[in-house]
């Protein structure tokens, strides 16, 4: 016999009442004992409209937020598009999402069950949220040039809570809809849902890149763990995840024309990402207004997978692969970087271009990588350096640069052939062929993009925005979220610790370094930044409290960009947080509930 076992849900009838009530005073939620006639409501009542922005995250461009609430249940959402018919299909989605997202608002949601038991006044049942949506163009990609503004007003008729966006873009309206989200929270006294009764927002982002970077290659990342991170990178209004699929440590991807390139290098059978996973997760990303943004980190930071060229009788395609003492031949083990002296190398650099390519396509960026090439690699494997003497090229590093930035024209045209013959803005770590004094001697700024990592003092960076380059910030000493300078150089056995305050990411400021460094702040070549989480001390099981709520941060240093430090910005933080734990996301807390319920 089957047995279906019906577990009931504990209601607000069960719960303990509150003697507590909260006051929003200059801006801030004050606790107090509730008398039963004074104007104290729950907390998330008083946080929702306490102040100019309430609780919102990223702080929006403008924002005002009404005094008052209306109660509904999230049963009750009508929605009106005007859109064509890409943005529809889109827009149809984004709404199922804000829905779902209302749902999520209850404290049992998590369980596996939807309560909303009610019983509610006749009023509260039938109020209506009725979302009222207009995009404008006709945008289905988001790309650096994409109009992300909007527009939110929210007004109450009689028992109609309108909700009118208007955007340019689908990405715009996407963000509508979050905002909304944050207009709403869950009434613990009455097991409702309440939204704000009138409220209006101009808003649009201060920079077009806001990123996170995944390393999938150091540790695996199973498929959920990372549709968890695009949802928090939505909750976040962050726009790129930059999938740094493949290093000398693993290589998961499975790609169908080489299909070796994963038996030999994927830690498991299960640990890979097939294709019909990649596609997923790029139309995932889409449907939240994120860019997947793919990388294929080369002639460095190869090694495991390639192994099986030799095999094949393609000679060796990467060298130096697993060699000892590393030290010697690359920054971490286990080393390896592409064979330029063959040519066959290219064949299959081509292969795997094309393939990723049409995984992730339409692409509007690509990243090539390029980071800590090791030149005494190249220098001490003898098939390089008969090569580099055979066409007299000499053995010096100049040399060797020379050679490593002909591979990188080379992969650049590979790529433009993978994407039939049209031109991406390729993104590069910097390096060597990017270093001081020679910034654009082996790269043309109008091909290629600069993504920073060392610290906000380097000189280099000045160089590089006033010889032209655009700049992505990933600043190791603020940015990088896996470790990175404080605790990190130099401190013995606290050697690369991940630990490093959400204060700090909040605080790190692109404008301010190039303005520091060069006088002018460059706001059209500074085209945002990005958090990097390198894996080797994370993978999926700690995912979410490594990356959030310090993502966050980042968040609203890229899309606001507040002239003031994080100081100010901490009990919205701390409520944004609470939101993510709410959706799924193992977010870490950052101060005691104490703080968040006694400003
Ligand atoms: N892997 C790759 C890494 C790092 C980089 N590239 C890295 C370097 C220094 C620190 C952390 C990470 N692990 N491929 C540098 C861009 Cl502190």
């Amino acid at each position: 016999a089957c047995v279906v076992l019906l577990i009931p849900t504990t209601s607000a009838f069960f719960s303990l009442p509150s003697p507590w009530g909260y006051k929003c005073v200059n801006s801030t939620c004050v606790k107090e004992e509730n008398t039963g006639v004074s104007q104290a409501r729950t907390l998330n009542f008083c946080k929702l409209t306490c102040g100019e922005v309430g609780v919102l995250w990223p702080r929006p461009t403008k924002a005002v937020v009404g005094d008052n609430v209306v109660e509904f249940i999230p049963t009750n959402v009508t929605q009106k598009t005007t859109c064509q018919q890409g943005v529809c299909s889109l827009l149809d989605q984004a709404v199922r999402i804000f829905k779902d997202n209302l749902h999520r608002h209850h404290p049992e949601y998590s369980k596996g069950w939807a309560t909303w038991v009610g019983p509610w006044d006749p009023a509260t049942i039938a109020h209506k949220l009725h979302l009222d949506i207009t995009v404008e163009g006709g945008e289905t990609r988001l790309g650096l040039n994409t109009d992300e503004s909007y527009t939110l007003r929210v007004s109450t008729s009689g028992s109609t809570t309108t909700a009118q966006i208007i955007a340019p873009s689908y990405f715009g309206a996407r963000h509508a809809l979050e905002t909304l989200t944050q207009l709403t929270e869950y009434e613990e006294n009455r097991d409702t849902l309440m939204v704000v009764n009138d409220a209006t927002v101009e808003d649009s982002p201060a920079f077009a890149y806001r990123g996170i970077l995944l390393d999938t290659s150091r540790n695996f990342f199973d498929v959920k763990s990372i549709e968890r991170t695009l949802d928090a990178m939505a909750a976040n209004k962050l726009n790129t995840f930059h999938w740094h699929i493949t290093d000398s440590h693993s290589f998961p991807l499975y790609l169908e024309t080489l299909p070796k390139m994963a038996y030999y290098g994927a830690y498991s059978s299960r640990q890979v990402y097939y294709p019909a996973d990649v596609r997923h997760l790029v139309e995932y990303g889409r449907v939240r207004g994120i860019r997947v943004l793919p990388e294929f980190d080369a002639p460095a930071h190869v090694g495991n997978g390639f192994q099986w060229g030799e095999k094949q009788g393609l000679g060796k395609l990467a060298v130096c692969v697993n060699q000892e003492p590393w030290q010697s031949y690359c920054v971490e083990p286990p080393c390896g970087q592409l064979n330029l002296a063959n040519p066959k190398m290219y064949d299959v650099l081509g292969q795997i271009y094309n393939e990723m390519v049409e995984l992730f396509s339409p692409i509007d960026l690509f990243h090539y990588g390029g980071d800590e090439v090791n030149l005494n690699c190249w220098n001490t494997t003898d098939e390089i350096t008969s090569w580099m003497d055979e066409n007299n090229f000499g053995r010096d590093a100049d040399a060797y640069y020379n050679q490593w930035s002909v591979f990188q024209e080379k992969s650049r045209q590979l790529l433009t052939a993978a994407n039939a013959g049209k031109e991406v803005p390729g993104i590069l770590w910097t390096s060597h062929l990017t270093e001081e004094g020679r910034a654009d001697q082996y790269l043309d700024p109008t091909k290629y993009i600069i993504q920073i990592w060392t610290t906000g003092t380097d000189k280099l960076i000045g160089e590089l925005l006033e010889k032209n380059f655009r700049v992505i910030f990933s600043n190791y000493d603020h940015w990088y979220l896996d470790c990175g300078f404080g605790a990190w150089v130099g401190e013995g056995n606290n050697w690369c610790s991940p630990y490093k305050g959400w204060q700090a990411v909040y605080d790190n400021n692109p404008h301010e370094i190039a303005a520091n460094l060069t006088g002018n702040t460059y706001t059209n070549s500074i085209l945002g930044g990005e958090a990097a989480l390198w894996s080797e001390q994370v993978d999926e099981t700690s995912l979410d409290s490594r990356l959030w709520p310090r993502g966050a941060a980042l968040a609203e240093r890229l899309w606001t960009n507040p002239s003031h430090n994080w100081e100010p910005a901490e009990t919205r933080l701390i409520h944004q947080r609470q939101r993510m734990v709410a959706r799924g996301i193992m977010a870490d807390r950052i101060q005691p509930q104490w703080c968040h319920q006694n400003e």
